[in-house]
């Protein structure tokens, strides 16, 4: 179980609005563009100082280092200095007494802009030239000659919407001031982002910034990069009035101003021989980035890495645009990028099956990737377990049994159909960015023989924390209840990546792994001279030392007493870093990934067609865990990607008005699943056998791929639309809300 379980449940568990509060305490409200694009003519802070409480309004000009928050590309002001290029950009930080004073002071500073027109339709900003970077160009074999020799050539275009992330624990910071510089609580899946970006903010040297993460009340990538300007400006608060400063985004104000999954508009072409062998695949993708790179760029790779999801496809053109529009920079989720892609050659697909009138599960077996075939970025398949998965699912499930019963239900009934889908899933293992693929541990054992671990990993829920006390129980062979984990801080490691590209527990797990066999072979060393015996026969199993199948009689408390008192040093650091992994930028080519995740999932759903509303009755999937270093947590973690890319398909709908403001900005106009609305049975099987030289114990990442077996109930509606409407065309256009179904089905 989760190591944070039974402190949540009691609501015991510390987040950034629960520390205990330092003396003096202020609290700060930031002050947000209203307009999605214009010139900042002037500003009139008079009113807003002259409220009893306010202690000082911070702008632009008490910046002592840069104003410039931009990690992949700087192009993102901390406060908008003269243009706003979207509702909720920040100007300015009201610090006042407490959170109502600071909130009801900036809704009273008086802003006079020239409005400009905004742009929020991603094709409209390419007609304009309005990009984030230049496009992306993936391919390999050679299209053009491809196509020639195909018997079908479908073509047709696909779009998805964002997605909130809807962490429960909103974006916030806590800073206080020290001796020599200043300390951060931050709710943020990257310490050292916060950390870095503060420094250039403050024009201050990063070994003055202390940042640290007790926990995260959830982030699914919303706070990768978008937990940073909070902190910053906490800090530069406190770097200005010498006091700690509190700033928590209340959920409207979080959900208005910052960014989401990209939405994406794309336009595929996809060529098959007469067996449904897919030849030639053409597709362009408009990702809607919003008004600064943030991420995007490094989301927009992950779509065109992942743009053939598990199928292999011998000739590709994958366009990737990184549209600028004017809404809050889009960021990471859970996905990142790859979902987006996936969607898109799924309903290529599922177009090719309608015109070849065949059934789409026969051109995905026909198309599953192997081992040994080449990815269109020059990776090739290894362990490659698609077909495995895929041929598991439709036996373990009976499939063929299911939509023969299904097909024999929807003959029966007029009103009420249907739908099933399969979905295979391939999702790449490391971030994309080579270097980001590193991490670091500090490992303690006490004189008692307790042990403390920090990394640079984050617990966000996802189980990371449960983890490294697996991998660190294993090595010392001792009890899970004597392990603990401590805050992620960057006094105690530093230069860390974000946890993200569910690499966190891979590569945290390594280096706690490393780190802990440091003190275990000082201890062996120890020990083998203690007793004259050799090193090479100890052992330890269930807290006692071995040697040749007999115990020496020395319980772990002892030996770590005795090594303390031989001065044996009792603490490790060790770094971890993926070998050989590489990308050439230039040519898009290369071996960026550790490894890849494999998994299909079986989706059904139930289609009231009179109302347009639906059930999702059950998703079955047989999934590559590798050896699972805590089942309980990997199938946690499977069922929740699930439900959060159902949500993303089916009922989360992101609204902005054509002036880009946020309509869905409460969760009475944005739903996300609830229990109601999750599948009533969610079976996840672990694929047999599997095994994964690249990860820790032979474990596999899995906090991101399940998330696309979402997916699956976009198709599995389809599919029951269809029976409904067997002549209709229905678009591809997620998410495909209840009002979306009930539109296309009784629509002329
Ligand atoms: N699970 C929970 N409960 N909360 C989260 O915020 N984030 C997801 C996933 N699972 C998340 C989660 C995302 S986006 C990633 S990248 C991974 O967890 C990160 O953790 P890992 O690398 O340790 O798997
Ligand atoms: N973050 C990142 C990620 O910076 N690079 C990645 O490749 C990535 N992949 C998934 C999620 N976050
Ligand atoms: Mo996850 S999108 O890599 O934080």
């Amino acid at each position: 179980m989760n190591y944070d379980s039974i402190k949540h449940v009691r609501g015991e568990s510390k987040f950034i609005d629960d520390l205990s509060t330092p003396d003096g305490l202020l609290h700060a409200f930031p002050f947000c563009s209203s307009i999605a694009h214009g010139k900042i003519l002037k500003i009139d802070l008079d009113d807003a100082l002259k409220i009893d409480g306010v202690v000082k309004i911070i702008t632009k000009e008490d910046i002592p280092g840069e104003n410039q928050i931009g990690g992949i590309i700087q192009d993102e002001e901390l406060f908008a200095s003269s243009e706003v290029h979207f509702v909720g950009q920040p100007i300015a930080l009201v610090v006042a007494k407490n959170k109502f004073i600071a909130r009801k002071a900036a809704q009273l500073i008086k802003i006079d802009y020239k409005e400009l027109p905004a742009i929020i339709d991603p094709r409209e900003a390419f007609v304009k030239n309005n990009l984030i970077i230049p496009p992306r160009i993936f391919s390999c074999g050679n299209i053009e000659s491809a196509f020639t020799q195909c018997k079908y050539i479908v073509e047709g275009r696909v779009d998805s919407g964002a997605q909130e992330h809807i962490y429960l624990e909103t974006q916030g910071a806590m800073a206080v001031p020290t001796e020599n510089g200043l300390k951060i609580f931050s709710s943020t899946q990257s310490p050292t982002q916060v950390q870095r970006i503060t420094s250039r903010v403050l024009n201050l040297p990063m070994n003055k910034i202390e940042v640290d993460v007790p926990r995260i009340g959830g982030g699914f990538g919303g706070k990768e990069d978008q937990a940073t300007p909070w902190a910053v400006m906490c800090a530069l608060a406190v770097n200005k009035l010498r006091a700690p400063v509190k700033l928590i985004l209340p959920r409207q104000v979080d959900m208005r101003i910052t960014g989401k999954r990209h939405p994406y508009s794309s336009d595929f072409k996809i060529g098959l021989n007469e067996d449904g062998k897919i030849l030639a695949y053409e597709v362009t993708f408009f990702q809607n980035a919003g008004a600064a790179a943030d991420l995007s760029p490094a989301v927009l790779d992950r779509t065109l890495f992942h743009c053939t999801n598990s199928y292999f496809i011998p000739n590709v053109k994958a366009t990737g645009i990184s549209c600028k529009t004017n809404l809050p920079p889009n960021t990471a989720f859970r996905g990142f990028g790859g979902p987006q892609g996936m969607f898109v050659i799924e309903a290529a697909l599922n177009k090719s099956a309608e015109v070849m009138n065949v059934d789409v599960t026969l051109l995905q077996r026909k198309n599953l990737l192997k081992e040994n075939d080449t990815f269109h970025y020059g990776q090739t398949a290894e362990r490659c377990s698609a077909v495995k998965c895929f041929s598991k699912v439709e036996e373990k499930f009976q499939l063929q049994k299911r939509v023969e019963e299904i097909n024999q239900f929807n003959r029966e009934n007029y009103l009420v159909k249907k739908g099933i889908y399969v979905m295979p899933v391939c999702f790449g293992i490391s971030f994309t960015t080579t270097f980001l693929n590193q991490a670091s541990a500090l490992v303690h054992v006490y004189t008692d023989g307790s042990v403390g671990i920090s990394t640079a990993a984050v617990e966000m829920g996802q189980g990371v924390n449960e983890k490294m006390r697996d991998i660190a129980a294993k090595i010392f062979s001792i009890d899970k209840s004597k392990i603990k984990i401590e805050s992620t801080n960057t006094t105690r490691v530093a230069n860390t990546s974000a946890t993200a590209a569910s690499k966190g527990a891979d590569l945290n797990g390594f280096a706690t792994k490393s780190a802990c066999e440091l003190i275990l072979n000082r201890l062996k060393e120890f020990i083998a001279q203690e007793m004259k015996i050799s090193f090479d026969e100890i052992y330890f199993r269930d807290e006692e030392v071995y040697s040749n199948e007999k115990k020496l009689n020395i319980p772990w408390s002892e030996l770590i007493q005795r090594a303390y008192f031989a001065r044996i040093n009792l603490s490790a650091h060790a770094h971890h870093a993926t070998k050989d992994i590489f990308f050439d930028k230039e040519k898009n080519k290369g071996k960026p990934f550790a490894y890849h995740s494999y998994g299909s999932a079986i989706t059904e759903v139930t289609l009231d067609c009179l109302r347009g509303t639906y059930l999702i009755e059950s998703v079955k999937v047989v999934h590559d865990f590798g050896k699972s270093l805590n089942p309980l947590v990997d199938k946690g973690q499977a069922e929740g990607a699930i439900v959060q890319g159902i949500g993303w398909m089916t009922m989360e709908e992101v609204i902005y008005n054509g002036k880009g403001k946020l309509v869905t900005d409460a969760l009475s106009t944005y739903k996300i699943p609830d229990i109601h609305f999750a599948p009533n049975e969610m079976e996840i099987v672990f694929l047999e056998d599997a095994e994964n030289p690249y990860g820790p114990f032979q474990s596999k990442a899995i906090g991101e791929p399940p998330l696309m077996y979402g997916i699956g109930a976009f198709f599995a509606l389809r599919n029951a639309m269809k029976s409904f409407h067997p002549n209709k065309q229905f678009d591809f256009i997620a998410p495909l809300t209840h009002e979306k179904v009930l539109m296309a089905l009784h629509s002329k």
